[in-house]
């Protein structure tokens, strides 16, 4: 629970038996973006003062921040639980002046999955020595009218004088809801929360409190008493009993949050009583007439609410007849609005080339006709339903002139869309006409190229083949004159080798004759030099017979040596 969260006065009682509501206050709570378009669940309390009205609506604001934060765990209530919140205090002096919410509204899913908004609302004490009978039934009639649960506090047991109170607010009040449709019941859930309740053979029971109830309000032999169980009976869609034992001492005599200081019967009793009223099973949307209502009018509903009992002070019921009028026709207005826009809306979802005007009207006068047939099912006053229907045709002529135009600009975009699908269709005409004579050129240019190719290759060939050929004649004459240089300079070499043998020879032949010369000159020179020799062995013999011949002489033979060596040397 934020630190800003609490509870604050939206409907001040002053002192001229006026009341004022404060539309800023109202506007933020109701009008919060987080829970605006929720469907709305209002648990109000209201009855006599000092009774633990606002200590037992603590018990509810536990298990909504409990739930709000942590739905699937259970709620638990342990001596630790400290319950705060709603202002409660012991004494005589009233606390709760005027009507007070809970600021922060509360976001529940139910077991369906859906969230429902649900608002706590706790009001001054009622039918009792400190509030004229006329405020005590306007702060009754108020709380009622604000309520989708609403719980009517007593002390000890159903007396005969309170169910008068009762009966008294309630009698006016029936007779004009009567009228306004749907179940014409001025209550949805009423809840009788008994306090202090001792009657034993109820109080062992579980579902005693229904029981005791359900037995208060059954038949009775009096013919008034019957007549007024008659007039509580005929104006609830459900009713809900719950007794609660004495909460001990302390709670009592003094004041505590402290559940430890309770007593634990007490305990138990509320947290069936929570547990019940605001099952996730099914709770109790908030209605005026037939109409749901969003957290979103809550706003306006309780300040036209607050207006009406201002303005009619003398008689509240005629309060609760004109503001209950006036806001259901204002919310059947804005339910219409929004079906006759919704079903408009489906219809264009998937259209996108709009209507024809006939088929345009057409649609307008079908879902017309499905709200009238809806109005005229739920509300069964005709004077209301003529004043909706009257006042509908305005405001549904504004919704059908905003789909006229859409409509309008549908049609306008299809007609630009068939338009540019034709000139997108001739451009692609032109194109594929372009293309085609593009591609025939192509195919000729293809054509040609490939004549023109094969054309060339066989040039190319051609031209190939002859330099080929011409080639090959040039080779084979290269050839030829090589071979012919090539016999030629063996013819030349064979010429030379020829002549180099001959020369060769003639140098052998010359080197012969020169041997053969030198052999002869060596034969000559042997000859010369053996004659020589001869002639020196000779002359030398000659000397040697000489030398001996003086060796006989010895002068002699020394003469023979010297002429000797001279002859050697
Ligand atoms: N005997 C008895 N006293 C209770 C019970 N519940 C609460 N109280 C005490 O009654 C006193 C008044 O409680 P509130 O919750 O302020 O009563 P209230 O009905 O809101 O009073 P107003 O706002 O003045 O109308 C407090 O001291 C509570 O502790 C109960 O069930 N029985
Ligand atoms: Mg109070």
């Amino acid at each position: 629970m934020s630190t800003q969260n609490r509870a604050v006065q939206i409907i001040e009682h002053l002192s001229n038996n006026g009341f004022r509501a404060n539309k800023k206050l109202l506007d933020e709570i109701y009008g919060d973006p987080r829970v605006a378009d929720l469907p709305l669940v209002v648990l109000c309390i209201a009855g006599a003062a000092r009774n633990g009205k606002s200590f037992i609506m603590n018990f509810f604001l536990d298990y909504l921040i409990h739930k709000e934060k942590d739905p699937s765990k259970a709620w638990e209530l342990n001596d630790d639980t400290r319950l705060a919140g709603f202002e409660f205090r012991d004494g005589e002096d009233p606390t709760t002046l005027g009507i007070w919410a809970w600021n922060h509204i509360f976001v529940i899913e139910q077991d369906n999955g859906k969230k429902v908004a649900v608002s706590l609302i706790d009001s001054q004490g009622t039918f009792d020595k400190y509030t004229s009978y006329q405020d005590c039934s306007t702060i009754f009639a108020m709380t009622c009218m604000f309520s989708s649960i609403m719980c009517f506090n007593v002390f000890t047991g159903l007396q005969e004088d309170k169910l008068n109170d009762l009966a008294a607010f309630v009698d006016h009040a029936k007779k004009i809801v009567d009228n306004l449709g749907g179940s014409g019941k001025l209550f949805q859930d009423l809840v009788f929360i008994i306090r202090d309740f001792h009657t034993k053979k109820y109080s062992d029971d579980d579902n005693g409190g229904q029981i005791y109830v359900e037995n208060v309000l059954g038949h009775v032999e009096v013919k008034e008493r019957q007549q007024l169980r008659d007039v509580l009976n005929s104006s609830y869609e459900r009713l809900f009993g719950f007794i609660f034992p004495y909460p001990g001492e302390i709670v009592a005599s003094e004041k505590t949050s402290k559940i430890a200081e309770i007593n634990p019967k007490f305990v138990y009793r509320a947290k069936q009583m929570v547990v019940k009223l605001l099952s996730q099973k099914e709770f109790q949307i908030k209605r005026v007439g037939p109409t749901e209502m969003s957290c979103k009018d809550m706003s306006d509903y309780i300040s036209m609410v607050v207006k009406c009992f201002n303005d009619n002070q003398e008689f509240a019921p005629k309060a609760v007849q004109t503001s209950n009028r006036d806001f259901m026709i204002k919310l059947e207005l804005e339910h219409a609005s929004q079906t006759y826009d919704d079903l408009m809306g489906k219809a264009f979802i998937d259209c996108k080339t709009g209507y024809t005007n006939d088929e345009l009207v057409a649609l307008d006068k079908k879902a017309f006709e499905k709200i009238k047939d809806d109005i005229r099912g739920r509300i069964k006053n005709d004077g209301i339903v003529a004043e909706v229907k009257e006042k509908l045709t305005d405001k549904l002529e504004n919704i059908f002139n905003n789909y006229k135009e859409k409509n309008e600009l549908l049609v306008r975009a299809e007609k630009q869309r068939i338009e540019s699908i034709e000139a997108q269709l001739r451009h692609e005409e032109e194109l594929a006409k372009q293309e085609v004579e593009a591609e025939e050129k192509l195919a000729i240019e293809k054509t040609e190229h490939e004549l023109q190719q094969e054309k060339e290759r066989q040039q190319h060939e051609k031209e190939q083949a002859d330099a080929k050929n011409e080639h090959e004649k040039i080779q084979a004459e290269m050839l030829r004159q090589h071979e012919i240089e090539r016999q030629a300079e063996i013819e030349k070499q064979r010429v030379l080798e020829a002549k180099h043998e001959k020369e060769q020879a003639e140098i052998l032949r010359q080197h012969k004759i020169e041997q053969d010369e030198s052999e002869k000159q060596r034969v000559h020179d042997a000859e010369k030099h053996e004659v020589e020799m001869q002639r020196m062995e000779n002359e030398s013999n000659l000397k040697i017979a000489e030398a001996e011949a003086q060796r006989q002489n010895m002068g002699f033979l020394e003469h023979i040596g010297a002429a000797f060596d001279t002859l050697l040397s």
